[in-house]
């Protein structure tokens, strides 16, 4: 059986809950295909740990396709991050009080990475399953960030594709709708080798 790893957060800033692990972790076991499945895991919320545990993941589990998601408190749609960027500023500190001004996600790194994931496909898909969704020209500069930088980095030159997803909080989106529209992103993902060429930038 082959896996599509897919990682959510635990809860940060106070919240109780975080929406992404709440959603990923319903989607464990999805079968997507006849000897792929998705294989869901919990990432803590720290700069330090967060990658390490994700790479640990990664050596374990051996996927073949990685899909992060994360909160983006008060945004309303499903998020599908073009591009990780290499710069860590953190506006709060993470869960274990570290917070990282302006430091470098991997010193020496590209400055950017953009998702493998085919991201308008997976947009078009989740709108058309009647589900908030866009694209998003920014994971910002916290442990999302530089999970999504990491994953780049450590999956660049191999076929693994992957990419970040962003979720909305509640109430400003159902569980059950996040649920099922990560269901058909991850699902499109696998699904599409060669993204789709539809509209999804912005003018600023
Ligand atoms: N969201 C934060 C970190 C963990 C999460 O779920 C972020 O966007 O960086």
């Amino acid at each position: 059986m082959r896996t599509v790893l897919l990682t959510g957060f635990e809860p940060f800033d106070q919240d109780s809950v975080n929406p992404s692990w709440e959603a990923a972790c319903q989607l464990d076991g999805v079968q997507l295909a006849e000897d792929v499945q998705i294989v869901a895991r919990r990432l803590p919320c720290a700069f330090t740990t967060a990658p390490e545990c994700l790479v640990q993941l990664i050596n374990e589990l051996r996927p073949v396709m990685v899909i992060a998601t994360g909160l983006a408190p008060g945004r309303g749609e499903i998020s599908i991050e073009r591009v990780a960027i290499n710069i860590n500023d953190a506006r709060i500190p993470d869960n274990l009080g570290y917070q990282p001004i302006d430091t470098a996600v991997v010193v020496d790194g590209p400055a950017a990475y953009f998702s493998t994931l085919p991201i308008k496909a997976m947009v078009k898909a989740v709108r058309g399953a009647g589900i908030a969704a866009a694209v998003s020209q920014t994971a910002g500069t916290f442990v999302c960030n530089q999970v999504f930088y990491r994953l780049q980095h450590v999956l660049a030159g191999t076929d693994v594709r992957s990419g970040f997803i962003h979720v909305p909080n509640q109430p400003l989106m159902a569980l059950s709708s996040l649920v099922d529209g990560l269901r058909v992103a991850v699902a499109t993902a696998w699904n599409t080798p060669v993204d789709v060429v539809e509209v999804g930038g912005q003018v600023s």
